[in-house]
């Protein structure tokens, strides 16, 4: 096929209001027949009809009841077209075979142990019937559905159940209809043996929605979590925007072999690893992926669903805002620093090296990651209460269609008389920004100055950029630690008022635009240590001058916990580089006693959140620390991390058995912020304590392993022992692999991870 640009897109000259769909299930083949009733975009005019269609077999034609005759059709591998349709109004029935059994690509409809369902996101719904497969074509569908009732005794697709019943030869029928109007890649079916755990939950103005988690028998006691968020979920939120679940059934299929999951309208369907958990099968890790997924999928049916995207270059209109929309609803179940400390994270490892290569794309068409980034920044541009402004009147103008990222833009701009410049650069301009930037102080004026540099690199077919918008959080902290009051600045010699976005603290955004641009403050009565880009308000690459001193300062001091974790691990990548190099240079390799310190207070302060104390003294990875080499150099890399976690853990070893001893619990397994917080710094203490070949180590790792009621702990223990090479390591690893052997949801992620080592 041949690429298609954004700038091509065209109206379709047909739109289908309903589509009847009528599955017969078999063996053999499946027979799909479709009626479609389709009204021109000008009435009156002549314009072929051409329909997507890719491995179906046409058995018949009809419009508006009449046979086509070959003449008034053509049928290739990719479509099917209609040379002149009626100017009016029309009915068009197709009856297509598709055999499921040979169906191997996950797209379409195709069986997946033993059972059918369906994946049409992005392109799969020409493979089970001629359509206009493509998100601007929202019709109301209802679909009916014949089977074997003894293989396939489940039969679920969107909307509600409006019919069912038997038939002859031991065979059954569901009807269901959705009243919602939706593009065909939220179409979905699912039939097979499937059981459902059911409960419900009320909505905002107290309808009682039901809930379905279905699952192979044998699969639903492990679906107590999943069934909890999504109870717990769609409350909360409903709450943040105003919105409200649409329909009085929500279904959930949970099957193995699927590919990720989707957010089909009101029957999501879920890969079993994201749904299934149980405390000695999954850690928190997967416990915290279960809540994302869950949450993520349930936050489509408004943003993706009721609202979509036009065409497939808007995919990050859904998908960004989506995120965004599952990284706030995680954020507000447990840390918010940590859940950013994590999600800033995946963006530099994932994201910035791809920026940064030959597959660097702009967030449209397809990142999610950076799209949600871009999500953000409007919220922290307009603020909690102009975010939410933006979103309503998104919900107004485009409720029922699909629409692109410049309506989205449109509508945050609309509902605040903002003034946002080149923001839009951010959707189509690729690579990461790197932001430079300077600063003087002026005693005598009591001013103080920021200068900022931009520079976007260039990528492939893009080789020149234009300067971003970038949204700048900053605080200024005073020699007590506290924010210094900020009111006035000079912006390019500009007088502005300044005001705060209503943050704790005295945070501040600037609207870094131009290539190089300075902001000086007025009545800064000391030097202030900057805190810059607070909360990471821009998904950019930063360089300061700051100096080590002022980043312990801001690791001590900081209000904004996601910079006082910044300012520790720039220190660690520091400290990292500079003993590479002494590595290289065969010097002998010596702790910095202010890093030890620093490591040591922070494990020590009980007014910080345990969680965020494990994610501030986890050191930056080894890729992380290459990724920043001009000629990486994995031997001297790796070393020098072992050494200073080794040093480390000697250094604290009894502060780090402490934390171990302290943080146990003998209650069951509970997935809630204090206990993974728990079992977050006890794991960490207890890798650090790995490192050291000592017998009393291996002693308290054993008994960790032993006496854990949950694979979170006693996975940690596990890798703990793996370290110390001997009898008890061996038996220890035996003992994991006969246990868990047989058991996919033993992620074979950890598994690989750990073999590897
Ligand atoms: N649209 C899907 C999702 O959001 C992609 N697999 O999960
Ligand atoms: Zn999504």
């Amino acid at each position: 096929p041949k690429e298609i640009f954004l700038k091509d897109y065209k109206q379709p000259d047909y739109f289908f209001d309903n589509v009847y769909l009528k599955f017969t299930l078999g063996e053999e083949k499946t027979i799909v027949s479709s009626k479609i009733v389709v009204s021109p975009r000008l009435e009156g005019s002549i314009s072929p009809l051409v329909l997507d269609g890719v491995d179906l077999k046409l058995i018949s034609l009809h419009v508006n009841g009449k046979e086509l005759k070959n003449d008034d059709f053509r049928v290739d591998s990719r479509h099917l077209t209609l040379t002149s349709p009626p100017i009016e109004k029309f009915t068009l029935e197709i009856v297509t075979e598709i055999c499921t059994q040979t169906n191997t690509s996950l797209e379409g409809l195709y069986k997946s142990s033993g059972n059918f369902c369906t994946e049409c996101e992005a392109e799969g719904f020409r493979k089970i019937t001629f359509y206009q497969d493509r998100p601007d074509i929202m019709a109301k569908y209802t679909c009916r559905i014949e089977a074997d009732k003894s293989l396939y005794p489940v039969l679920l697709s969107n909307g509600n159940l409006i019919e069912q019943g038997d038939l002859e030869g031991g065979k059954h029928y569901v009807i269901w209809e959705d009243p919602h109007v939706k593009p065909c890649y939220l179409f979905a079916l699912v039939a097979g043996q499937l059981e459902s755990r059911d409960d419900t939950f009320v909505t905002r103005s107290g309808r009682k929605v039901a809930l379905r988690i279905w699952a192979p028998a044998q699969d639903l006691p492990k679906t107590a979590h999943a069934m909890q968020n999504l109870k717990n979920g769609p409350v909360t939120l409903d709450t943040v925007f105003g919105l409200e679940y649409d329909l009085d059934l929500f279904n959930i299929v949970a099957i193995p072999d699927y590919l990720g999951a989707m957010e089909n309208k009101s029957l999501n369907i879920f890969n079993s690893n994201l749904v299934l958990a149980s405390p000695e099968t999954a850690t928190d890790v997967d416990y915290a992926a279960i809540l994302g997924a869950i949450g993520h999928e349930y936050a489509h049916n408004w943003t993706g669903n009721r609202v979509t995207c036009r065409d497939w270059f808007q995919l990050s209109l859904k998908e960004g805002l989506t995120v965004f929309r599952d990284q706030e609803f995680s954020s507000d179940m447990g840390s918010r620093t940590v859940k950013r400390i994590s999600d800033v994270s995946k963006l530099r490892i994932y994201q910035f090296p791809q920026d940064a290569g030959p597959m660097a794309h702009s967030v449209r068409p397809h990142s999610y990651i950076k799209g949600a980034e871009v999500v953000r920044m409007y919220k922290t541009l307009l603020g909690t209460s102009g975010f939410r402004k933006g979103m309503d009147l998104y919900f107004k103008r485009h409720d029922g269609q699909a629409v692109t990222c410049e309506d989205f833009f449109a509508a945050m701009r609309d509902a605040n008389g903002a003034d946002f410049s080149n923001f839009l650069l951010w959707y189509s301009q690729a690579g990461t920004p790197r932001l430079k930037v300077t600063s003087t102080y002026n005693a005598e004026a009591k001013t103080y100055s920021l200068k900022f540099k931009q520079e976007v690199p260039a990528t492939p077919g893009q080789p020149v950029k234009e300067p971003m918008f970038i949204p700048v959080a900053l605080g200024l902290l005073g020699s007590n630690g506290n924010d210094i009051p900020i009111n006035s600045a000079y912006h390019d010699g500009k007088l502005e008022i300044i005001t705060s976005n209503g943050q704790p603290g005295h945070t501040t955004i600037l609207r870094v635009t131009k290539k190089e641009e300075e902001f000086v403050f007025n009545d800064i009565p000391e030097r202030p240590v900057p805190s810059i880009l607070r909360g990471y308000s821009a998904p950019v690459r930063m360089d300061s001058d700051l100096t080590d001193a002022d980043l312990y300062f801001l690791l001590a001091n900081d209000c904004d916990e996601f910079n006082r974790w910044e300012a520790g691990q720039i220190l660690a990548r520091k400290l990292m580089l500079s003993l590479v190099s002494d590595f290289q240079q065969n010097k002998s390799l010596v702790l910095n006693q202010k890093f030890l310190h620093g490591v040591k207070s922070i494990l020590g302060d009980s007014s910080l959140d345990k969680e965020f104390i494990a994610k501030a003294i986890t050191l930056p990875g080894e890729g992380e620390i290459m990724d920043t080499m001009e000629v990486a150099d994995p031997d001297a890399v790796h070393s020098v991390r072992s050494f200073i976690l080794k040093q480390l853990a000697s250094e604290l070893k009894q502060e780090f058995i402490n934390t171990v001893k302290s943080n146990r619990s003998s209650e069951p397994y509970e997935f809630d912020h204090q206990n993974l917080a728990r079992r977050a710094l006890k794991n960490i203490a207890l890798a650090y304590l790995g490192t050291l070949e000592d017998e009393a180590i291996t002693e308290l790792a054993l008994h960790e392993y032993r006496t854990a009621t949950n694979l979170t702990e006693q996975f940690a223990a596990l890798v703990a022992l793996d370290q110390i090479p001997g009898k008890i390591r061996d038996e220890v690893l035996a003992d994991f692999y006969d246990k868990w052997q047989h058991d996919f949801l033993i992620r074979s992620d950890d598994i690989i991870s750990y073999h590897i080592k």
